[in-house]
């Protein structure tokens, strides 16, 4: 199978200590690849099926050493992901989703869907847990980590 490193890295940017861009070769080498057979509801195509490969979002995010104690589950419940696309199609996650302490879902950015490697694509977003579709962001172009901000707080502040 022949990987055309056509599409850019996608940056990991936010509150955190080490900003990235990494490819979808960098996301094959760097973790373990997880595969998910996933069936979701996609509102105008109906049931869509496939199998997804690569590693795990919470893995990858944790290389940027986002701006909270790791040991401090009430900090880490207060960050937010956002997730771009290509196309301008973006969705929003808590850290308390993929959290290994809290909802620990098994989401995925993929390599690899079917029988295709995404470098070309770019990474999807796999979300084995949804029912509807809508999360699972292909050609992911940059993921956004970052503390909800409280009242009169700058944006700084974690
Ligand atoms: N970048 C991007 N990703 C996207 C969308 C989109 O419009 N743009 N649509 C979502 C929706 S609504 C669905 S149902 C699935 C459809 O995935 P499929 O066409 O590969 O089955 O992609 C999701 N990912
Ligand atoms: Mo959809």
């Amino acid at each position: 199978m022949s990987r055309p490193s056509t599409a850019p890295g996608f940056a990991l940017w936010g509150d955190v200590a080490h900003p990235t861009t990494l490819t979808v070769a960098d996301l094959r080498a760097g973790w373990a690849q997880h595969r998910a057979d996933v069936v979701f509801d996609c509102a105008t195509a109906g049931p869509q099926r496939h199998t997804f490969e690569g590693p795990l979002l919470r893995e990858v995010v944790s290389l940027t050493r986002p701006a909270f104690d790791p040991a401090r589950r009430k900090e880490r419940s207060r960050f937010l992901l956002t997730v771009n696309g290509g196309d301008g199609h973006h969705t929003v996650l808590s850290w308390a989703e993929i959290d290994a302490d809290f909802g620990d879902a098994p989401m995925l950015l993929a390599t690899r869907m079917d029988d295709a490697d995404l470098d070309g694509a770019g990474a999807q977003l796999v979300v084995p847990s949804d029912r509807c579709g809508a999360r699972y962001v292909s050609a992911v172009t940059a993921i956004w980590i970052g503390a909800c901000r409280t009242p009169g707080a700058p944006p700084s502040e974690g």
